[in-house]
This record gives C-alpha cells, sequence and structure tokens, in this order.
C-alpha cells in the first residue's frame, strides 16, 4: 500500500492506524507548499485534491474515516455498541471539529470575500474549544473505548494536534491530553516519530 501524506494534515491519523494495524506501506508526501495536492500527477490519485489518499490492491480509496477502516481493521471493536460509540467520535472529528479547524486557513471553501475569511478566522479558537470541550466528554479513559486503541485514537490523536496552533490549550481537557500521553507511549507512535510522520 501507499500513502499519500502531508505532515501536519489529517492523514497523520491514517499513518498511526497504519502502523498500529502493523500494516506494511510506503509513503509519497505531497508538498502543500508548492501546492501539490492540486497538481495534475496528484489530482488523478485523488480528484478532490486533498489528502490522504491510500493506494490498495483494489485501487485508490479516500476519505480519512474509510482508510482508517480499510487499514486497520483491527482496532474496530467487537460489538455493534461500542463500534457505533467509536465511529460516533469519529464521525463529530470528520464533520464538525475538522471543519472548525479548516475554517483558519480554508476559508475560501465557504465565501467569496477575504473579509468574510477573517470574520470566520474569528470563531477557530471558540468552536475547537467547544469541540474539545464535547469530546473530553466521550473519553472513557485513557483510551476513548477504555484500555483498549479503537481507531477512534489515531484519529483524535491527529485532530487534538491542531489545538495549541488553534489558541486552545490541551492542559485544559485532562482526558484528552492523558490520550495523548497515553498514545505517545505506544511502539507505534515511536515508529511514527523514526518515520518522520509526527
Ligand atoms: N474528508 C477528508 C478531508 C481531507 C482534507 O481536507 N485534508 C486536508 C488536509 S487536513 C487537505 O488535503 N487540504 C488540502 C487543500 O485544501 O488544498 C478526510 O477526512 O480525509
Amino acid at each position: 500500500m501507499r500513502l499519500y501524506f502531508a505532515p501536519g494534515t489529517i492523514a497523520v491519523a491514517s499513518a498511526l492506524a497504519l502502523l498500529e494495524e502493523g500494516a506494511a506501506f510506503e509513503v509519497a508526501t505531497v508538498d502543500f507548499a508548492s501546492q501539490g495536492q492540486r497538481s495534475a500527477a496528484y489530482l488523478a490519485v485523488n480528484e478532490k485534491g486533498r489528502v490522504p489518499s491510500l493506494e490498495t490492491p483494489n485501487g485508490i480509496l479516500t476519505e480519512t474515516m474509510a482508510i482508517l477502516e480499510y487499514a486497520a481493521p483491527s482496532l474496530i471493536p467487537a460489538g455493534a455498541w461500542s463500534a457505533a460509540k467509536m465511529r460516533e467520535v469519529m464521525t463529530y472529528l470528520a464533520t464538525t471539529m475538522h471543519v472548525a479547524h479548516a475554517h483558519k486557513m480554508r476559508g475560501h471553501r465557504w465565501a467569496r470575500q477575504e473579509s468574510s475569511w477573517a470574520d470566520m478566522k474569528t470563531l477557530v479558537t471558540e468552536n475547537m474549544a467547544e469541540a474539545a470541550a464535547y469530546l473530553e466528554t466521550k473519553i472513557a479513559g485513557p483510551y476513548v473505548l477504555g484500555d483498549t486503541v479503537s481507531l477512534a485514537d489515531p484519529y483524535l490523536y491527529a485532530v487534538t494536534s491542531w489545538l495549541e496552533g488553534d489558541g486552545v490549550a490541551v492542559e485544559a481537557y485532562p482526558r484528552i491530553a492523558a490520550l495523548r500521553a497515553a498514545y505517545e507511549t505506544r511502539a507505534s507512535f515511536g515508529e511514527a516519530q523514526k518515520r518522520g510522520f509526527v
């Protein structure tokens, strides 16, 4: 498999999950500084011009939720309730918290005027803090579902890496801080550091 990756992005979640699964994969780094995500070569991989994308024996897979489910099936808990609770958090990360963060740099997706982009930026800290406060109540501890790592954990780790840059102090959310600290002790996280993903 080949993961199309850019540092500091949501592609970190896929890299962490693949490593936690013990999957073999190579990486193609997409250079955002030169707008590599919009190059013809990359658009041929992912017409949306976003990372991550995962090249698999079956073809290209996009969207973090889908990539995590395919690439790290051992991190899906047995039992419909636990799996649904995991996806409840993942869906919130994908559709609410990631979108709130994107309003800082990507206002042009939602409005034409630069003044509107500036206005949107003023709400990023507040919205990310609200999202963190919500997540804080959803973490059983140390991981989202308790003692066992699930797909929600690398996802939550990647998204909460943005909090500080968005003006939100992680220390104000002890369960998030504890989850991040626990995840950082994992062998897979050490491997992620060695390979330059985090
Ligand atoms: N729904 C997608 C969103 C992917 C996404 O928006 N990725 C951002 C990086 S965090 C990106 O590639 N942005 C490039 C751009 O907007 O030009 C997912 O969850 O995988």
